[in-house]
């Protein structure tokens, strides 16, 4: 069987609201076309909540990809809750539509309208013409529970089927961020294929002998140079266990590196200038630019002299400009800041950047209240019902 394998879609995502949508109706229709059946790792909306319009681009994009006459179908399902439809278009909510428990999702809610089948902590099993493929899929999940549902649940690769485990969790060997995140060898064995979400720049690795896949997302999200390649998805063949990666059409993307050494405010605004002149005539629609000022300026000047208000709003309407200015060196910054810049943070997202400090902070006050602290973090960076839920703490705190 050919898999396509898309993901983290964001429909929704503000920055970039039409881009989100576009790119994820073309990856769709791509993959319904190149594939016997898709699965999606999660993401598939920015929010927990996302609103009526953006609920119905998902829709719209299920609807659409439920209309191919599909040839295989789903034969099986064990775990997790009840499947509306047959159709091997098999999903999990991601961390942007993780809720608390038994709360519902966005992509629960769409398997309710039998427009995927979601697959969170269920096996799966696909049929077309004898060949069988089971995937066995871990709904998103706060990172620190990782290991304790992977025990509850055990997933277990089916006997004379194509196995494929499916997650979207972030792995301690591409963002060494925190010790909640899982190794590579804690992934359950046995399985033909690995698939994750939630790392939005494509990666192909090897786990146990076998591929292990993050197609990335299919929208731009966080400026940095991993996302620069050009957004698409994978399409894995189950007979030759090849597989290729389908490019789609993406906004332009361009990081560029300027120098700013013993030089002058002024030379260097002239030549961020030139730089995103050249790139937008390169370019077919507004590029997204971002630039990158590294080093030391002349002496007698510092980082806040660089003021690029008035050239930003030159470029407004013909490009997506971004300049960073976090590698200039500048003597007076603090040490807080110093960290954000080191390398690992380049891969990871300010959200889960922000969580890991939180839940540093919690377990060094020993905090011992029944609430998740991931769930308490989502809540308190969220504005939904914040007022109610500390009340409750108040309250737990005070009668413990
Ligand atoms: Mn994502």
């Amino acid at each position: 069987m050919k898999i396509a394998i898309l993901s983290d879609f964001h429909l929704g995502y503000e920055r970039f609201v039409d881009d989100a949508y576009i790119q994820a109706e073309e990856a769709m229709k791509k993959a319904a076309e190149l594939s016997d059946m898709m699965i999606i790792p999660g993401d598939i909306f920015d929010v927990r909540n996302p609103r009526l319009e953006f609920l119905a681009q998902g829709v719209n994009l299920f609807m659409a990809a439920t209309k191919k006459k599909w040839e295989a179908k789903v034969v099986a399902y064990r775990g997790g809750k009840r499947i509306h439809t047959d159709l091997p278009i098999i999903a999990i909510p991601g961390t942007h539509e993780r809720r608390a428990q038994n709360a519902g999702n966005s992509v629960e809610l769409l398997g309710l309208a039998g427009l995927l089948v979601d697959a969170s902590d269920a096996t799966v099993e696909i049929e077309k013409d004898g060949e069988k493929v089971a995937v066995f899929a871990l709904g998103g999940l706060a990172e620190e529970k990782v290991r304790e549902t992977l025990k509850e649940l055990n997933p277990t690769p089916v006997a004379g089927a194509f196995n494929i485990f499916m997650f979207h969790q972030s792995i301690y060997e591409i963002l060494p961020f925190s010790a909640d995140f899982i190794n590579y060898e804690e992934l359950p064995k046995g399985f033909d294929l690995y698939v994750d979400g939630h790392i939005h720049s494509r990666l192909e690795h090897k786990v146990f002998g076998r591929p292990f896949l993050i197609p990335g997302s299919t929208v731009l999200t966080q400026l940095k140079d991993g996302e620069v390649e050009q957004k698409g998805f994978f399409i894995f063949d189950t007979k030759t266990l090849r597989y290729e990666f389908v490019k789609i059409e993406s906004r332009d993307f361009h990081v560029e590196k300027v120098s700013v050494k013993g030089r002058e405010p002024r030379e260097i605004s002239q030549e961020v200038s030139e730089k995103i002149e050249r790139l937008i005539a390169k370019s077919k629609v507004k590029p997204i630019i971002r630039i990158v000022l590294d080093g030391e300026l002349k002496s007698g000047y510092k980082n806040a002299d660089l003021d690029f208000m008035e050239l930003l709003k030159r470029y407004d309407k013909s490009a997506v400009v971004e300049i960073s200015k976090g590698k200039v060196e500048d003597r007076e910054s603090d040490a807080e800041l110093e960290s954000l810049r080191k390398g690992a943070f380049e891969n990871i997202s300010i959200r889960d950047y922000g969580l890991s400090i939180f839940l540093e902070c919690l377990k060094k006050s020993e905090y011992t209240l029944k609430k998740n602290p991931t769930e308490l973090f989502d809540i308190l960076s969220s504005g939904e019902k914040k007022e109610k839920i500390l009340n409750e703490l108040m309250v737990q705190l005070f009668e413990e």
